[in-house]
């Protein structure tokens, strides 16, 4: 089965569906390795592991290859942040083409102009594209799309630009009857009222998803009683990796030796087995065993 059915039969089966977000190979692994569900492979920590602002400036190609190489590392569906479409409706139909050969399991696009800002920033820009240019961004995803499993996610960006419930909940109808899969109703506010405003109002049948980042406080059973069916911790991973990092250094930095710092580090065999290091023996002893049958070692 491939990764986009995998995913609508998460959606299906589960009471919610745990993604988490990742930024590279390595953490989407882990994010696997720790039975979350599905992978978020998120603009504002692909754009972080560049040392870049989330503000449209890594282009298409650098967020593809990210999302591709946590496909080659995981059995679990990814699902690729793919910021405003990366241009027109031209562009969407191309990167959902390419993103759905590439095995990845689904998209989630936003209703702001680009280049667009992250939406947690306080005083960013969120500007909102035109209902209709972004309708038009929605159909084209859907006929771009082979499989009907691939997930377009159309994410609403209404009560993040501040212009309300009702434009939040026209849009989110107009977007699923343009052929949106899931709709990502996103909010900064550090509680989580309005989202359950805005799914408690919702009278589509799109699934409805999540990023508690600013109200972090909410409860799964709180989110599932809302009728979230699909919650994304985006960017927790990155924020440890920055902390540990930099805990760690600072130690480092005036140490005289590296004696304190062991139990602040994974072991080299941790790292060994997680990018499958021991493997590498036994292929070696395959392919020997290979070799002497075809008599090249006697
Ligand atoms: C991301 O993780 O890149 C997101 C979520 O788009 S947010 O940072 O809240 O905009
Ligand atoms: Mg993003």
């Amino acid at each position: 089965m491939n990764q986009s059915d995998n995913l609508v039969n998460l959606l299906e089966k589960k009471e919610i569906v745990k993604v988490c977000g990742a930024y590279d190979a390595m953490s989407a692994k882990l994010v696997e390795t720790h039975g979350f569900d599905a992978v978020w492979a998120g603009s504002f920590a692909i754009s972080a592991i560049h040392n870049v602002p989330d503000a449209s400036i890594l282009t298409m190609t650098e967020f593809f290859d990210a999302a591709s190489n946590m496909v080659q590392s995981c059995q679990i569906p990814i699902i690729a942040d793919c910021d405003t479409g990366y241009g027109d409706a031209n562009n969407v139909r191309h990167i959902v083409k390419k993103y759905e050969n590439a095995g990845i399991a689904g998209i989630c696009i936003e209703d702001k102009t680009f280049p667009k800002q992250n939406s947690l920033l306080k005083n960013g820009n969120n500007q909102l594209l035109s209902e209709k240019d972004f309708v038009a961004k929605i159909l084209a995803a859907n006929e771009a799309k082979q499989n009907k499993s691939f997930s377009i996610i159309a994410r609403v960006e209404a009560l993040i630009s501040g212009i309300g419930m009702d434009e939040a909940l026209k849009r989110a109808y107009a977007y699923e009857k343009a052929g949106a899969d899931l709709i990502l109703i996103h909010s900064k506010k550090i509680s989580p009222e309005e989202i359950f405003e805005f799914s408690e109002s919702w009278k589509g049948s799109s699934p409805l998803v999540a990023i508690p980042t600013t109200y972090y406080s909410v409860k799964m059973d709180e989110l599932i009683s809302h009728n979230i069916k699909m919650v994304i911790y985006a960017n927790q991973t990155l924020r440890a990796a920055h902390k540990a990092l930099t805990n760690l250094l600072t130690k480092m930095k005036d140490a005289n030796n590296m004696d304190k710092i062991q139990n602040e580090m994974s072991s080299m065999d941790e790292i060994f087995k997680l990018q499958e290091m021991f493997d590498i023996k036994s292929q070696e002893k395959d392919i020997e065993e290979k070799l002497r049958k075809l008599g090249y070692i006697s």
